[in-house]
């Protein structure tokens, strides 16, 4: 049975009208990239093969340390959460998936969900454990750290929620658990560096003893934030060294935001995957320290370097390929809809990219030493706009040529504004 939150009519409708000029669009790439000896269809059919998960989280209005501001009509269960999903996936088709967050979605049968969202067309990806803040029925305080706190009550009160996400997981259809945590220090002295990682992988491996055969366990670092002088797992490097130490299921995920500026997160990429530990991504983008900004909104290049990486490790050992994606970001002053469509279209846009440079050329540039026409073959990708191939795989999955635009027409956040019941302007997500 399914419960598809869009009128099926309402998106052809919409496409009718942009069809002629897609289809001349799409031709004209074609005869560009036919001159370049790349058929456009094999492009479309990676792209059409190609998704990202939604996470849950981000379909409501996110907000900082400071303020939120929600909108009318924003979901506030999880219920509500996958019908906007479901939204996103109808109009774009790259987001069959969603990645939920415990405890914030919560709900008392989860078989009944899994049904539910599979009604919608949608899919469960990696379950999120959240020990960074303080929930009303806890026992313990995580003010002091989770997994790594040097209180072991502390301690086993986190294990143990990581271990019910893996639970729920399961009868989700996840296939993996991903564990960030908070877990640092705001002075010089207050913590003990050596004890806290050793503390961490004890946790980590407690929950890493509860992995059913199939699922991996992604560990996901940050730099800093909600700690300021230190974080336990702060960069890849204490990353890659815990998930080698942990085991074959444990592996590394790369949260675009969790680095230092300057850092080169492409040749992160290239590492992991090199050591095997290339887990996964959560999606976003930063101009400053932040991690919430909308997936290619300040530096689009970066994210296609990223594929570029990306590809290079596909081909390079293609059994040993299978990063998890997933978008974490915080839409403050945006429609979340709105921001996951154009993120989606930011994702797919720069893998289709990726997947245009002249992989021959690059490497024969490179090991001739030609270092113009090295970044030549990158750069000449990087060029074109691939917007009709999106849009074309798009709509031949049944999705909208002009998401936002059709979104739109739809009036979906007028009318949930009508049924829905208000948010409430808490702050307080990481
Ligand atoms: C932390 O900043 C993070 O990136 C983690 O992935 C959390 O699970 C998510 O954001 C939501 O707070
Ligand atoms: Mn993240």
């Amino acid at each position: 049975m399914t419960d598809l939150p869009l009128s099926l009519d309402q998106i052809a409708a919409h496409n009718e009208r942009h069809l002629l000029a897609l289809e001349d669009d799409y031709a004209s790439l074609g005869r560009l990239l036919e001159r370049r000896g790349i058929a456009i269809e094999s492009v479309k059919q990676r792209v059409a093969d190609f998704s990202v998960a939604l996470p849950t989280w981000g379909s409501g209005t996110g907000g900082t340390r400071f303020a939120k501001f929600p909108i009318p009509g924003e979901p506030t269960n999880i219920h509500e959460k996958l019908e906007d999903c479901a939204v996103v996936q109808q109009i774009v088709r790259t987001t069959p998936r969603v990645s939920p967050h415990f405890p914030w979605d919560i709900t008392d049968d989860y078989d009944a969900l899994r049904e539910e969202a599979k009604a919608l067309g949608l899919g469960f990806d990696a379950v999120n454990s959240n020990t960074f803040q303080d929930q009303p029925t806890q026992a313990h305080s995580y003010r002091h750290g989770s997994l790594t706190a040097a209180d072991p009550a502390v301690r086993s009160q986190a294990v143990e929620h990581n271990l019910q996400c893996i639970e729920v997981g399961q009868a989700l259809g996840s296939k993996a658990i991903t564990v960030w945590i908070g877990d640092g220090s705001n002075f010089p002295g207050q913590q003990d560096f050596a004890a806290s990682l050793d503390r961490y992988l004890a946790s980590a491996e407690e929950i890493y003893r509860a992995l059913p055969d199939d699922w991996r366990m992604l560990l996901e670092h940050k730099l800093y934030e909600p700690a300021f002088y230190s974080t336990v797992i702060s960069d890849w490097g204490s990353s890659i060294l815990a998930a080698q130490q942990l085991g074959a299921k444990a592996q590394c995920l790369v949260d675009l935001g969790h680095h230092a500026p300057t850092v080169n997160i492409e040749q992160i990429v290239a590492r992991l995957h090199r050591f095997g530990k290339l887990g996964g991504f959560h999606f976003n983008d930063s101009k400053y320290g932040d991690d919430d900004l909308d997936s290619g909104s300040i530096n689009p290049h970066q994210l296609f370097l990223v594929f570029n990486e990306l590809i290079e490790a596909e081909r390079r050992r293609p059994d040993d390929f299978h990063p998890a994606y997933m978008i974490d970001q915080s839409h403050n002053v945006t429609d979340p809809i709105e921001s996951m469509l154009s993120s989606a279209e930011a994702i797919t846009g720069a893998y289709s990219k990726a997947l245009l440079v002249d992989r021959e050329a690059l490497h024969a540039a490179q090991d001739a030493n030609d270092v113009m026409m090295a970044f030549q073959a990158l750069r000449r990708a990087y060029r074109l706009d691939v917007s009709p191939i999106l849009a074309m795989a798009r709509m031949e999955a049944g999705g909208a040529i002009e998401p936002i635009e059709f979104y739109r027409e739809t009036q979906w956040r007028e009318r949930k504004a009508q049924e829905r019941k208000a948010a409430t302007g808490a702050a307080g997500i990481v």
